[in-house]
């Protein structure tokens, strides 16, 4: 985070000749959200149950900038998903999607807490410009109190040194502090605890997008059994899913401090 600070804060360094920025959401609120509930140990994040949305919405921004590109060829993009030094959840409001809640992700009055975010940075002028949403949490702050680790201690901060998803996901290191294991309610990839608070899930509706449909590999984790699998059985059954990320070995650390 603390590299490339010029091109996060201003995307005509990341991409030059910059003019301006089409922003996706994309939908993943679970088709079945109840599928695991009678076997279910643990808890995945729903944005994990599928494939991984760094692949989804990449090939979708690729055929939008192919189509581009078919109309004016003058046209060039460069496609920021998640891992580009660029301020998604910034755009994604300038752009209309939603607004940054408390919780520090964006909300959709249409979608709820629900949406992934991709750009496409092109070079030319558009015929018109959507307008940035407005904020719409008020004095709500239920996403605040729900978190169990206190990360998130005041309006629109988070403590990644807190945040059971940093935990889960990208902490490298062989155990998960007392502190934050006590509190992990069966977490063992990701969280979706503050995202779920959220009184704007009232219009959450399921995903359409056949990629982030629930992967029976999903339920290995979901009830622990997991376990049972060696490395190469797991890099190949989580190969295109977010689930690789941490390895088999920061998935048994997880387990080990949720139990
Ligand atoms: C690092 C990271 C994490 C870290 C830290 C998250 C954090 N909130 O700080 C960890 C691992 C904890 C994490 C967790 C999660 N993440 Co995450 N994460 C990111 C990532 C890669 C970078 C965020 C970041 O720190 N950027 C650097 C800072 C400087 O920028 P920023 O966060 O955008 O915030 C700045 C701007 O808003 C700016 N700003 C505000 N006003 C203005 C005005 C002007 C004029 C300007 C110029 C700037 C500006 O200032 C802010 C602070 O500096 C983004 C993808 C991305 N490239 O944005 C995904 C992203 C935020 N994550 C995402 C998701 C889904 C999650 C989880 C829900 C996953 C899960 N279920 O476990 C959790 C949610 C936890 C939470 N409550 O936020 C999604 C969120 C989608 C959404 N609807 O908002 C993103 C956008 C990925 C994506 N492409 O979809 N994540
Ligand atoms: S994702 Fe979980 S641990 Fe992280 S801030 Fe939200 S509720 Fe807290
Ligand atoms: S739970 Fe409340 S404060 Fe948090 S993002 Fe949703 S509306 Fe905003």
């Amino acid at each position: 985070m603390a590299r490339l600070q010029n091109e996060r804060f201003d995307p005509s360094v990341l991409f030059p000749g910059a003019e301006s920025i089409i922003v996706i959401g994309l939908n993943y609120f679970p088709d079945q959200p109840e599928k695991m509930r009678e076997k279910k140990k643990f808890n995945v994040a729903s944005y994990a149950r599928g494939e991984d949305y760094h692949h989804v919405i990449r090939r979708l921004l690729k055929r939008l900038r192919f189509f581009l590109k078919e109309i004016n060829p003058k046209i060039n993009g460069r496609i920021c998903v998640d891992t580009a030094p660029f301020m998604d959840k910034y755009w994604a409001q300038q752009a209309g999607l939603g607004w940054i809640g408390k919780h520090t992700n964006l909300v959709s009055r249409q979608y709820g807490s629900w949406l992934l975010l991709g750009s496409l940075i092109i070079n030319e002028k558009t015929d018109s410009y959507d307008k940035p949403h407005k904020n719409f949490c008020g004095k709500c702050r239920r996403c605040l109190d729900s978190c169990p680790t206190n990360a998130l201690p005041d309006l629109n901060v988070l403590d990644a040194t807190r945040c059971l998803s940093y935990w889960t996901i990208e902490s490298k290191s062989s155990s998960i502090p007392k502190e934050i294991s006590n509190n992990m309610n069966h977490w063992i990839f990701g969280c979706d605890i503050c995202l779920t608070a959220c009184p704007f899930n009232r219009f959450e509706k399921p995903s359409k997008t056949e990629a982030f449909k629930y992967r029976d590999e999903t339920s290995l984790l979901e009830t622990g059994q997991v376990l049972k699998l060696t490395e190469d059985q797991f890099t190949t059954k989580f190969k295109s899913s977010p689930i690789s990320r941490p390895n088999l070995s920061g998935i048994i650390r997880n387990i080990k401090a949720a139990e």
